[in-house]
């Protein structure tokens, strides 16, 4: 199965992601907008795996509970690659202010390293073919994709759209190892192992 690693948004981030997604589709007809549901922070992209492979996958996921939710700011909005030919919209996020040094670049960090390491004990090639070689890390949130011969999107129109509707840092407290399922109207994704990020330290609301 195609299987990438990733940090759901919370419902309230969906929802205010939203009004800016229908105005975005009528003004850049020709990218594909991911609809609310879909989108996601991206930590790994795993490819087609099974088996054994898909075991040590689920195990990285397990490892990193407990290890702190954390909230990240919308920095701004950008096409890739950086070079030639726009393919993906994206929202960049900044690091984490709430808490110590860059947590999210650290949990990617980790859950990737407890993937090489599982690989590694168990034989198998680490699916991640970019760890610890490829681009550096950077969070984002992928909006749309170019359809074929799209144009160079309106970069400020649509920050015009989306920069309000981002104002407060995006809570992330969850990670997933998600298969995914590539269909004409978009891809469907399904959960094969979640765990919550928050601290096994912190106390759930209304519990002294
Ligand atoms: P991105 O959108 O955050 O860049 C699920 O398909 C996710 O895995 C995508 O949202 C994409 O992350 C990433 N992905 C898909 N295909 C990929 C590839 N060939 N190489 C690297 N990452 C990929």
């Amino acid at each position: 199965m195609r299987c990438f690693i990733a940090l759901p948004l919370p419902e309230e981030t969906r929802t205010l992601l939203l009004p800016p997604l229908r105005s975005a589709r009528k003004l850049e007809p020709e990218w594909r907008w991911i609809g609310p549901d879909a989108l996601h922070l991206t930590l790994a992209f795993l490819g087609e795996i099974d088996g054994t492979t898909l075991e040590c996958a689920r195990s990285a996921v397990l490892a990193v509970a407990g290890t702190g939710a954390f909230g990240l700011p919308v920095s701004g909005l950008t096409t890739f690659p950086s070079g030639g030919r726009p393919r993906v919209i994206a929202l960049e996020l900044g690091e984490a202010k709430d808490r110590g040094s860059n947590p999210c670049a650290g949990l990617w960090r980790l859950v990737n390293e407890k993937l090489a390491v599982a690989c590694a004990r168990a034989r198998v090639r680490n699916p991640n073919a970019e760890w610890p070689d490829g681009r550096p890390f950077r969070a984002h949130l992928t909006l749309a994709r170019a359809k074929t011969g799209a144009l160079r999107p309106d970069i400020p129109a649509l920050w015009n759209l989306f920069g309000g509707a981002a104002q407060a840092p995006i809570a992330l407290d969850a990670c997933i190892l998600y298969g995914s399922e590539l269909r004409p109207d978009g891809a469907k994704h399904t959960e094969l192992a979640r765990v919550a990020l928050g601290s096994a330290r912190e106390t759930p609301p209304g519990v002294p």
